[in-house]
Parts: C-alpha cells; sequence; structure tokens
C-alpha cells in the first residue's frame, strides 16, 4: 500500500495529464507544492523558512562583490590591441595602414558589457581607482614577420602623442598649476608650488606640435607664475626642471617671456652659492634670499651640486652676466682637484664648509652620482669640445666603471654596472644608471672611443632586459645581477625596490642608440615599454601613476604619483626615438640636459663670457 500523500500524487497526476493543456499543469504543479508544503511537520516547515531566509540574506550581502569579480573578470580577459586604446584619446588618428584588427571593430562596446564609456576606456576598480588596462596588441609581428620598422614608428609615434595628451589631460583637469598630478584621487600634490609639471612639459608640447596645450600653458606662466614667493626650493631639482625648462623653450619658441622667466629663477637661486666652500647648499629661499644645506647636514649631493652648470653656463651666455657661469664653474673646478676619487669615480657627498667629499668608499653610477658624469661630457659638448678639463675628467670616469664596477650577470652574461662600497663590490643597479648607454653613445658620436660604443650597445641590452624580465613589462628602480655560475636568473628584485616611478633612463639611451645607429630594434623596444606604460600606470580619467609592484600585473599597486618628468622627459624621449625626422632636435645642434630640455651648443664663434 501506498502511503496516503503517495496517492494523492498519483490520483492527481493522472487528472492533471487527461485534462492537457500548459495552464492546467501549472496549475496542478502549484497544487502539488502547496499539498507537499502542507504535508510537513511544522518543525520541518520552519526549518525550511530558515533556511530561505539566511539563503536570501547571504545572496544579498554577496551580491556586490560577485557582480564586482565579474565585471573584473570580463575587462581583464578583453583584449584590445593598445593602437586602439590610444584612440580613445585621438579620435582623429588615420591607423588604416596598422597592423591588428581593423579599427572599426573596436569602437564596438566590449563583450560583457555594453556601456559605451566602459567600451572605450578599458577599466578596472581599484580602491576606488579607476586604471586603464586594456592589454597590448602584439605590436611587432605579423604572420610571424617583423614588420617594417618605419610603420612601427609612425603609429608609435603618434601613440606617444596620444599617451601626452591623455598625462596632459590628467595635470589640466585636477593639478592645473600644481606641481604634480595625483591621477587616482584626481588631485595635485605640491613640491615647490611652482607649476613643476606645466613648466617641465612646455618644451615637449612645442616639440609634439600641441599648438593649443601649449598655447594654454604658456598664458599661464605670463599670468600666474611667479618666483617672488617665500618657498625653500632644491637647488638642483629647480634648476634642470624650471631653469632648464624655461631657457629650452625660449630657444625652441623664441618668446622673450620665458627667457625673463628664466633670468628671474636663475638669478634667485644664486644665494645657494653663498657658502664658505663655494660649493652650493640644497636648498634656496626664493623669495627671502637665503639658502641652507638640509637640516639634517652640512653636506651637499655630489650629482646635484654638478648637474646645474649646462643651464647656469646658458643662462650667461644670453644675459652676457658671468656669474652665473662663474659659481658653477668654480664648483666643476673645485671637484676636479679634490682626493677621494677612485679612477675618476666621485663619492656622492660633499661639504658645503670644507668643500671635500664627505662618506666616502661609496661609488655609484646611480643615485646621488649619475650626472655628475652625464654633465662632464655634456658641458664639453655644449661648449664646443674645447673644455679639455672637462673631457679628461670624463674620459678618466669612464675607465674607472670600466674597471671598478663593470661585471656580467649569470647565466645569460648580461654587462652591467654595480658599485663598490668601502672596497666591496655590490652587484647592484639603479634604473637611474640606464642613461649611460646614452651618455656614452653621445661621447663615441662626438669623436671618443669607439668601444665606448660597444658598452653602450650592451649596456642598452641590460637596461632592456630590466623591463623584458618583469612581469609587467616594466623596471624596477633598483635591481641586483646573479654573479655565481649556475644562477638560474640574471635578474633579482628586492621587495623594497619593486617600484617604477615612471622614470626616463631607458627611453632616453634608447633614443640616443637608435638616432645613432638607425637600428630599428631600439624603436621596437621603446615602443613595448610605452605599451606596458600604458598598460599599466594609465589612469583613464586622465594622467599616469607610478606604481609600488612591477612584478605583479594583477596587483601593480598604484602610488597615486605623476612624476613631472614623465611629460618633461620620458614621453618626450619616446616620441623623439619613434620620429621619422632623425633631424628633429638634431644631436649636433643640441645638448639634452638632465631633465630633457635641449639647450643649444654653442657656435665656434660664440665668445664665452669668461
Ligand atoms: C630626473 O629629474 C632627471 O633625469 C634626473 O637626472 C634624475 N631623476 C629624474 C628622472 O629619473
Amino acid at each position: 500500500m501506498h502511503p496516503p500523500s503517495r496517492q494523492g500524487y498519483v490520483s492527481l497526476s493522472l487528472a492533471g495529464q487527461g485534462s492537457g493543456g500548459y495552464n492546467n499543469s501549472k496549475q496542478w504543479r502549484r497544487q502539488s507544492c502547496w499539498r507537499k508544503w502542507k504535508q510537513l511537520s511544522r518543525l520541518q516547515r520552519s526549518l525550511i523558512f530558515s533556511i530561505l531566509v539566511l539563503l536570501f540574506i547571504c545572496g544579498l550581502a554577496t551580491y556586490p562583490i560577485v557582480t564586482e569579480h565579474l565585471r573584473g573578470k570580463a575587462l581583464y580577459t578583453f583584449n584590445i590591441p593598445h593602437g586602439i586604446q590610444f584612440l580613445a584619446c585621438c579620435h582623429d588618428l588615420d591607423l588604416s595602414n596598422k597592423r591588428g584588427p581593423p579599427v572599426l571593430q573596436n569602437r564596438f562596446p566590449r563583450k560583457g558589457n555594453t556601456s559605451e564609456n566602459t567600451a572605450e576606456e578599458g577599466v578596472i576598480s581599484w580602491r576606488g581607482a579607476v586604471i586603464d588596462t586594456a592589454p597590448a596588441t602584439e605590436g611587432t609581428k605579423d604572420g610571424g614577420k617583423v614588420l617594417p620598422a618605419n610603420q612601427e614608428a609612425k603609429s608609435s609615434n603618434e601613440s606617444g602623442i596620444c599617451s601626452f595628451r591623455h598625462a596632459w589631460k590628467g595635470y589640466k583637469d585636477f593639478a592645473w598649476g600644481h606641481d604634480e598630478l595625483r591621477p587616482i584621487s584626481r588631485s595635485y600634490g605640491e613640491w615647490f608650488g611652482l607649476g613643476l609639471t606645466l613648466i617641465d612639459a612646455l618644451d615637449t608640447m612645442w616639440i609634439l606640435g600641441l599648438k593649443e596645450e601649449f598655447e594654454e600653458a604658456k598664458a599661464w606662466v605670463a599670468a600666474e607664475l611667479t618666483f617672488n614667493k617665500n618657498v625653500d626650493v632644491n637647488l638642483f631639482e629647480s634648476t634642470i626642471r624650471i631653469l632648464g625648462g624655461l631657457l629650452s623653450t625660449y630657444h625652441l619658441t623664441g618668446d622673450a617671456l620665458f627667457l625673463d622667466k628664466a633670468k628671474d629663477i636663475g638669478s634667485r637661486l644664486m644665494p645657494a652659492f653663498n657658502t664658505p666652500s663655494k660649493i652650493p647648499y640644497s636648498d634656496v629661499n626664493i623669495g627671502k634670499g637665503t639658502a641652507h644645506p638640509p637640516r639634517w647636514t652640512s653636506d651637499s649631493t655630489v650629482a646635484e651640486v654638478t648637474s646645474i652648470q649646462l643651464e647656469f653656463r646658458e643662462l650667461s651666455r644670453l644675459t652676457q652676466e658671468p656669474q652665473y657661469e662663474d659659481a658653477v664653474a668654480e664648483v666643476m673646478n673645485q671637484v676636479h682637484k679634490l682626493d677621494g676619487k677612485l679612477d675618476g669615480l666621485v663619492p656622492m657627498f660633499i661639504n658645503t664648509n670644507s668643500g671635500q667629499f664627505t662618506h666616502q668608499g661609496i661609488y655609484t653610477l646611480g643615485a646621488r652620482a649619475d650626472s655628475y658624469y652625464e654633465y662632464l661630457l655634456k658641458q664639453w659638448i655644449q661648449g664646443g669640445k674645447r673644455e679639455s678639463q672637462l673631457l679628461d675628467d670624463y674620459l678618466q670616469a669612464i675607465e674607472g666603471v670600466k674597471k671598478n664596477l663593470l661585471q656580467k650577470s649569470s647565466p645569460n652574461g648580461l654587462t652591467f654596472v654595480g658599485e663598490v662600497s668601502h672596497g666591496q663590490f655590490s652587484p647592484k643597479m639603479d634604473h637611474l644608471v640606464c642613461f649611460l648607454p646614452g651618455t656614452l653613445a653621445l661621447g663615441a658620436h662626438n669623436g671618443l672611443p669607439a668601444d665606448h660604443m660597444d658598452l653602450a650597445t650592451q649596456l642598452m641590452e641590460t637596461c632592456y632586459q630590466m623591463y623584458v624580465q618583469m612581469e609587467t613589462g616594466l623596471s624596477p628602480e633598483i635591481v641586483h645581477f646573479n654573479m655565481h655560475e649556475g644562477s638560474i636568473r640574471d635578474i633579482e628584485v628586492k621587495l623594497a625596490d619593486r617600484h617604477n616611478l615612471l622614470r626616463p633612463e631607458t627611453v632616453e639611451s634608447l633614443f640616443y642608440l637608435y638616432r645613432f645607429t638607425k637600428d630599428h630594434k631600439y624603436q621596437e623596444w621603446g615602443w613595448e615599454i610605452l605599451k606596458n606604460f600604458n598598460k599599466y600606470t594609465k589612469v583613464s580619467s586622465g594622467g599616469y601613476t607610478s606604481i609600488n609592484n612591477v612584478r605583479d600585473p594583477d596587483y601593480t599597486s598604484p602610488q597615486d604619483k605623476m612624476e613631472s618628468f614623465f611629460l618633461g622627459e620620458t614621453l618626450k624621449y619616446l616620441y623623439l626615438l619613434f620620429a621619422d625626422d632623425l633631424d628633429l632636435i638634431s644631436l649636433d645642434r643640441f645638448v639634452f640636459n638632465t631633465e630633457a630640455h635641449p639647450l643649444p651648443i654653442w657656435p665656434s664663434t660664440d665668445t664665452h663670457t669668461n
């Protein structure tokens, strides 16, 4: 015998079937469920009811997380070519000749997302921030072959302009007239309160042909920029970025506004040289006309006091006022004579009272010493290759690098420049050292030994590997090379060194190497780097951000800061690297200061102020 419930079910079921029809069967199912519900004990019913209520609450609580997750996934896996991503800011580009899917295809909304906005932006949410994540296209290959590099260069070149526009948009929208953009919080940061990014970017805009943007910035310089401010500025940083930026913009445009501003800031920086030794203090109050060392020491940084010469010398030449050149030449003369060098390599600190090197024993081509070497060569070039003391110091230093700092990594034998600390070699190399391939190549181009060029190409490869071997394709701030036989990989990165500040040195060197060798591989390397900047550092509302971790593509940990040198240097060098016109800012007529501001090489007929 069947239990009563079962019986009822069967009889109902038969009846339903007999009458047929969709509505009847639906009604039958409802009745059957209701009956079953009624047949449950009170305890069973309240148990089921509680479970349902619990499920409902859980559903409500997890809904946002699940949808966010799904949305994130859809955006990560959506693959659009980078050239197309650039279209988001450059709708007027003609990319018809470029490889990759047809352009229009990429203007359609993305898979899994019908919103027009997101289709164009390719964003994920990161702690409330919106960051572009659209992956790059395989730009250099077509059917397994590398396409002619000049095609690549054209698209890269246009992309370089779009990247600049995107960076500028962020600055303009959220940080106009302030020092630096904070792209994620859509705000700004102040360092000197002098519109640092705007000034650093002036000549880049001129070179890129961004007339409208340039005019707007110029109007700000004319109306708003004043140096009569009670503010402490760093002598080196304000010289290379502000004085250098104004001088080069004056040369490119011929507009006296920029020379007037350059004279103003130049003269306000002069109190820095009022020290017992004439080695300048690091900080100057440009409003009060007072200067001082950092609070904790009376030392200055060697790279800082020896990398202000190109700018002050040029200011003297333009104004015919010798005091600027005299002050910086005195520093070079003193450093030239100092004891404490290692085969031409300088320590990192110099005392403003005694004029002697301090904290001796550490020799690096990275932070605190780097641009000393760069400016030895560049001053020699600027002055028409007549100042032999500068050349001698440069040549001796490069021999010092070869003898003391140059090593090969294991297993792949990458040539790298390490450091010496109290007699001990350390295989540590800052990204900053990647200025060296470019400087060596510039020297070789100006008649220095051919083996400088060989070294330049080897180091260039190493700097490129510092990008390629990272998961994001972006270099960390510092790397360590393995030297033991049997090492698994050449490059190691310490936890604290995994950040990328959008620095220019590698693309700067790529620019020099391409100009002198015309080897298109350097353009391709630069293109890869630009794509990865776009992939991992671009913020969709405008601007680019430094990141904390180049080793995790899924969690780059943005720092919410766009350094002014990204517009002043990185994007300028990329643009010049991709440029068809190899004479654009010719390296036979201009010398770039250490912030990428081109200053003229003095004509041989020019009279020195000294
Ligand atoms: C810039 O200000 C200059 O290139 C300087 O010489 C080093 N630091 C930054 C870029 O990394």
